[in-house]
């Protein structure tokens, strides 16, 4: 392909931001694996697979970390994790442009990334000094039970293109406290993002002193590098975000050797939007969760369903920010809120399955391609609101572009099992100011979700919370809460300070 101006702008930039963040270029532009941007479509650098050898050896480095990582006290850990977000919030505005160049996100999403990659090391730090356990009541006189909590193993993460270094950061901030050396495999989509947080990481690390090699590994390749780290026995805990096919694989491989996985697959989220519901509110909410990051989120808007007396006009309002949603390059001017799709096969899906969508009564507005002369081999398109007449055909599934399903009702009841009837389980949203509704929504036989908002959209959670869904989203849960058991190993003891042995539940055990 012709090199044009817009490719050396770019691969220039991405060079020189590679360079301040202390990537090495012979990991950058040796390699076979050619990168590109969603951006332009075009090549910016050339990356090197590493082989199943080097994932062995990743391991056993990982392994040999975690023999001595384990017994560094955990507040001390800590302060390992406090210089990683020192090195990230002097790089935010570096890692967030290179975000924006891989992935396509607006600049203001990309630094919003390395923001979420700032907070959740903030809450890991706090949380190396509360990694509490309960004293439990004892039935036994002289006798007092306890939990602790120790660390579990080496890490493996399995992650998306969509989110290429924050749900890293979920996965390394808690374990790098817990005590666990991480193995990462990121999106062969997006390996620049993934080495510049290994140099980052290694920075602080070197800043730490003393930390051990091999506490962070990142290994660049296709899928069969994540099936090693899925088979093998060193790998306690995997957590993989991605397809739910990618779950119905990995999920079984590791309960057939009984390690943990946490996996965050496809989401289908909805939004209930109610007669009482501000709809100013609802419509600002509505657009960034559905139209936002081109619809690529596992927790991006996808159906909506509209109360009947309030459903012209909110479509009407819709339409109008459909149609005029500024889309195209970020780099190229600042207004645009919707840049392009990851890659063709993105788009591809995008228009089977609009066309899927019009064969089951759908009505379609947007879902063009947009820019295709400017840039032939990047692919923006028009977000699409589809209404539809009922949830079926593609309604059912996850795809991952900015194409929005609505759909009328009249019975609350009726919206609310719509809702709960699909598959996947990420993320909801209700907007309503009935208070009925609400606590409706929210309660036990509400919204069947991880995730259940009020008066905001599914997306754009805050890392305090944890993160992950029910169903076919795989169960897992990340980042804040108490989302960091799921990285150590619980031990129950029971201690017997007294004389006598009494045993639990009144049993009798005289040996004369
Ligand atoms: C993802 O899309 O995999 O809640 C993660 C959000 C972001 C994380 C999304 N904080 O939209």
């Amino acid at each position: 392909m012709v090199q044009n101006q817009f490719t050396l702008r770019l691969v220039q930039e991405t060079d020189s931001i590679l360079q301040r963040l202390g990537v090495a270029r012979r990991l950058c532009q040796e390699g076979e694996r050619i990168v590109h941007s969603p951006l332009t479509g075009e090549a910016i650098a050339n990356v090197r697979d590493a082989d199943a050898a080097a994932v062995t050896d990743a391991i056993g480095h990982a392994q040999r970390a975690f023999e001595e990582w384990r017994s560094v006290p955990a507040p001390r850990r800590g302060e390992l994790v406090r210089l990683l977000g020192t090195e990230l919030r002097a790089a935010k505005d570096d890692l967030g442009r290179l975000v924006t160049i891989e992935t396509g996100k607006i600049p203001s999403e990309g630094r919003g990334e390395v923001q979420e990659m700032i907070d959740i090391c903030d809450f890991a730090v706090g949380l190396s000094r509360q990694l509490y356990g309960l004293t439990i009541a004892s039935e036994r006189p002289a006798h007092r039970m306890m939990e602790q909590w120790h660390p579990l193993g080496p890490v493996g993460v399995i992650s998306a293109f969509n989110f290429p270094v924050a749900v890293w950061s979920w996965n390394a901030a808690l374990a790098l406290v817990c005590g666990d050396p991480v193995i990462w495999k990121p999106s062969e989509k997006t390996p620049l993002t993934a080495l510049a947080v290994q140099a980052l990481f290694l920075r602080a690390a070197q800043k730490f002193g003393d930390a051990p090699d091999g506490l962070s590994t990142v290994l660049i390749g296709s899928r069969e590098i994540a099936a090693v780290l899925v088979k093998d026995a060193r790998v306690p805990l995997v957590s993989a975000t991605g397809s739910t096919a990618m779950g119905r694989a990995v999920g079984p491989q590791l309960a057939q050797r009984f390690a943990r996985a946490i996996l965050e697959l496809g989401g289908n989220n909805a939004a209930i939007v109610c007669p009482s519901a501000d709809l100013e509110l609802a419509l600002r909410a509505i657009a960034f969760a559905a139209v936002g990051t081109a619809g690529q989120r596992c927790t991006t808007l996808r159906r909506l369903f509209v109360h009947d007396e309030i459903y012209e006009g909110l479509i009407d309002r819709l339409k109008q920010v459909y149609v005029t949603v500024p889309v195209g390059n970020p780099l190229d001017d600042d207004s645009v809120l919707v840049g392009p799709l990851i890659d063709e096969a993105a788009f591809s899906m995008m228009q089977a399955t609009l066309a899927e969508a019009r064969m089951h009564g759908g009505q379609v507005t947007g879902g063009e391609r947009h820019d295709a002369e400017r840039y032939p081999g990047a692919y923006y398109v028009t977000p699409a609101l589809v209404e539809m007449p009922e949830q079926t055909g593609p309604v059912l599934r996850e795809t991952f572009a900015p194409l929005l399903y609505v759909m009328r009702y009249t019975d609350f009841e009726q919206a609310l099992a719509l809702h709960n009837g699909v598959p996947q389980g990420l993320t909801s949203s209700i907007f309503s100011n009935d208070v009925r509704e609400v606590e409706r929504f929210l309660s036990a036989t509400g919204s069947d979700c991880g995730i259940a908002n009020v008066n905001i959209g599914p997306s754009g959670a805050e890392i305090g919370g944890a993160f992950g869904g029910e169903k076919e989203t795989g169960g897992g849960r990340e980042a804040g809460s108490d989302a960091w058991k799921a990285y150590m190993r619980r031990v129950t003891s029971t201690v017997n300070f007294g004389r006598d042995l009494p045993l639990a539940q009144g049993v009798r055990f005289d040996i004369g």
